[in-house]
């Protein structure tokens, strides 16, 4: 069985650690793939990190997970709440999903509020800072692991 997890990332989030930091902390998206590395390494996984700006290419990378993906953790960033095409691809991928949002979408403005791709995930972690891509690779183990038995 494949052990590698896809981690996504959505627009703007190249800007992590940079802009904003009372809202999406001070560590930048090279110090969330490295604490990833080191975690998925610890929990026996490989990961593919990989942000884009642009909606194709993450659609692009859900496709390619559909070959060889144990599973996905995906931040859609903004696409959350506006593609369709982000959750068709995702619902065509058929291991688990486990969405994550730095900031806890349900406390901020009403438009965060309504969200695309969540019906395609297993479970969705909010509100924990980046301190969630850490947790949502947790849940990712702990449901291969029980797929497995
Ligand atoms: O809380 C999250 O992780 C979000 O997915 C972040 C998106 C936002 O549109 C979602 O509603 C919630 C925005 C990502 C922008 O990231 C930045 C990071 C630092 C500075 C500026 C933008």
């Amino acid at each position: 069985m494949s052990r590698l997890v896809f981690l996504l990332n959505g627009p703007n989030l190249n800007l992590l650690g940079k802009r904003q930091p009372e809202i999406y902390g001070s560590e930048t998206l090279a110090d969330v793939e490295a604490a990833c590395h080191r975690l998925a390494s610890e929990l026996g996984h490989e990961i593919r990190f990989h942000q884009s700006n642009r909606e194709y290419e993450i659609i692009d990378w859900i496709h390619a997970a559909r070959e060889d993906g144990a599973g996905i953790v995906i931040n859609p960033a903004a696409f959350t709440h506006t593609s369709v095409a982000i959750l068709d691809a995702l619902n065509a991928f058929e291991q688990p999903v486990i969405e994550v949002h730095i900031s806890n979408v349900h406390k901020r403005e009403e438009f965060r509020h309504h969200t695309y791709s969540s019906r395609a995930a297993s479970g969705v972690i909010a509100g924990f800072g980046s301190h969630g891509y850490l947790l949502a690779l947790h849940a990712l183990s702990e449901i291969a692991k029980t797929k497995k038995s």
